[in-house]
Formats: C-alpha cells, structure tokens, sequence
C-alpha cells in the first residue's frame, strides 16, 4: 500500500468511527469515500447498525450493496451526516474543488442536504488556492460547443472529458464534464457565480461554504481534525 493510501485509510476509518446508530448517512465517491464505505461495512458487522446510506453515485450504491449496507433515497429529510472526498481543500477557507470522479452533481446535491459534511483526505490535497488541477464543469449537450466557448471567455481552459471508450465521458446523470485549467482561483465564489450564470452549465466542481469537517491523514501517520 503507498504512502497516500494508508494516509486514505486512515483518515477514512476515522471518519467511519464517529458515525453512530440510526444516522442517515450521505455516501460519497472516490477512492477515499470508497474505503469509508468499507470502514462503516466493517462497523455494521460489529453491531452498528445505520438508518440509511445515500449514494452519490452508481459506482458507490454498487459496492455499498455489495457489502450490504443499507441504501437509501435522498428525499426531504435532512442527512445527520455526509462523507466524502474532495480532490482539493484550500487551507483557511476550506473551500473544496470536487468532482474529479465525475459524481459532482449528486455528490453536491448530498453535501447540501447533510446538517454536517466530513472531508476525508490526504494532506496532499491542502492547497493555498484553489485551481492547482482542472476545475470539473457538466454540462448538458444541447449547445455544448457554445457552452464551452463560454467557459473559455471567462478565461478558463476546458477540455471535454473522454471515457475510456474514447467518446465523450458521461456522469450518472447523462451530462458532459468539461474539465477546465483554470490557474489558481483568486476568487472561488465569483467563479462560480459566473459559471452558474452560463444556462447550459448544470453545476460546478466548487464546493462552497459548506462549512466542511476535515479528517486529514498525514505522512506520520495521523489524522487531523481541522
Ligand atoms: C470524490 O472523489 C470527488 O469529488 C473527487 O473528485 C474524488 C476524490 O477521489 P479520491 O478520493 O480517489 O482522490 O470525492
């Protein structure tokens, strides 16, 4: 196991442990939500048992009915808690660049519904800004030249993401991920409020304001709580 993966792991089983009875849980994406899957599977066999899990994607509702956690829908009841990866956290504002994986949509919808969000990572993913990767864009096809000639004035870079089939990626939801070179974001809200303005853009890699709890695996071998 690398480095990173046992930072993952850790961070993840940490996460996992503070997950208590009856909860509604928000299951994120990812390889690092992916071993908290298995963290809260390994608990559920121990006796915990949860109300619900919500997955922000097929890949996530699959291996958790693999392990026979409980699956749930997300309707209008509030989450106590969702669980998820980022791809980046800017240190101080905890603001999160997300999406990487393709499952931005769902997994905001999820992080958004949760009365807390955990933020499970390594500590390669700290950044001082933003933006040191692509930013994760979907959009809907309908216009998708225009749409990414938008993204282009704003002063991005986007590049329509390809699945290994060579033809254009697809998320759960049936949309187009542009993933855009944006440098680093001086401004993340104002970014996104753009983007939002852009009608055939249905939501953004930026996580913000969502007041995240971290569980930061370190090279030493512990987990922060930040
Ligand atoms: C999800 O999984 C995404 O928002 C992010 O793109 C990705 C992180 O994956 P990993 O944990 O494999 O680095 O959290």
């Amino acid at each position: 196991m690398s480095g990173q993966d046992r930072q993952k792991r850790q961070a993840a089983e940490a996460a996992a442990a503070l997950v208590e009875p009856g909860m509604l849980i928000g299951l994120g994406s990812g390889s690092t939500a992916a071993l908290v899957v298995e963290a809260l599977a390994a608990r559920q066999a121990a006796g915990l048992r949860i109300a619900g899990g919500v997955p922000t994607s097929e890949g996530t509702a699959t291996l958790a009915r693999r392990l026979g956690l409980p699956l749930a829908e997300l309707d209008e009841r509030p989450l106590d808690l969702a669980i998820d990866g980022a791809d980046e956290v800017e240190e101080g504002s905890f603001a999160l660049l997300k999406g990487r994986g393709g499952a931005l949509l769902r997994e905001k919808m999820v992080a958004t519904a949760a009365r807390r969000l955990l933020i499970v990572i390594d500590e390669g993913k700290l950044v001082p800004r933003l933006g040191r990767g692509v930013l994760p864009v979907e959009l809907v096809d309908f216009g998708q030249r225009a749409t990414l000639a938008r993204l282009a004035a704003l002063g991005l870079t986007p590049t329509l993401r390809q699945g290994k089939d060579g033809r254009p990626f697809r998320s759960d939801g049936g949309h187009l991920i542009a993933d855009c070179a944006t440098g680093p974001i001086a401004d993340a809200a104002a970014l996104d409020r753009a983007l939002h303005a852009i009608p055939g853009v249905v939501e953004t890699g930026l996580f913000l304001g969502l007041a995240p709890q971290l569980l930061v695996g370190t090279a030493d071998g512990r987990v922060l709580t930040l």
